[in-house]
């Protein structure tokens, strides 16, 4: 099973969007194994993004990440790290696909709503960054035979 790191930002928060984009995660079929909300430290912001860090909107984006609270997730299934980047859907919200979550929720690239890894190597690191080994919950949901053959 893989797992993904993946995270409302705070405009998804704010906007009290947080319902709307879990659900969309558990009526797919993945599962919660890791869950907390909080305000990233700079520190933090600046490593999750570091791949950034060149680019001229690290700074705002920085900004923007510790700006309020995130709630962030880790989240297991079969192929759930690329599943998980077609639920979210393009980066630019004005041009993400209708159904996706960013295409139904956002219209601003600086406010798209969502994180997720996009690569095992990825998911790996920022799983690793976000929580410690001992907040993840290893367990079945009872409905896994309805979900999976
Ligand atoms: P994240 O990493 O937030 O899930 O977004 P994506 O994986 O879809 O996109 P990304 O890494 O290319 O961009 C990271 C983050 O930076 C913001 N951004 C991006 C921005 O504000 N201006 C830009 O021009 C770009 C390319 C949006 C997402």
């Amino acid at each position: 099973m893989e797992r993904t790191f993946i995270a409302i930002k705070p405009d998804g928060v704010q906007r009290g969007l947080v319902s709307e984009i879990i659900r969309r995660f558990e009526t797919k079929g993945f599962t919660l194994v890791g869950l907390k909300f909080l305000i990233a430290s700079r520190e933090l912001a600046e490593q999750h993004y570091g791949v950034h860090k060149e680019r001229p909107f690290f700074g705002s984006l920085v900004d923007f990440i510790t700006s309020g609270p995130v709630v962030a997730m880790v989240w297991e299934g079969e192929g759930v790290i690329a599943s998980a980047r077609k639920l979210i859907g393009a980066t630019n919200p004005l041009t993400s696909e209708p159904g996706t979550i960013r295409g139904d929720l956002g219209v601003n690239i600086g406010r798209n709503l969502i994180h997720g890894s996009d690569a095992p190597e990825t998911a790996e690191y920022e799983m690793g960054l976000w929580f410690k080994a001992d907040e993840l919950v290893s367990w079945t949901p009872t409905a896994m035979p309805w979900i999976h053959e």
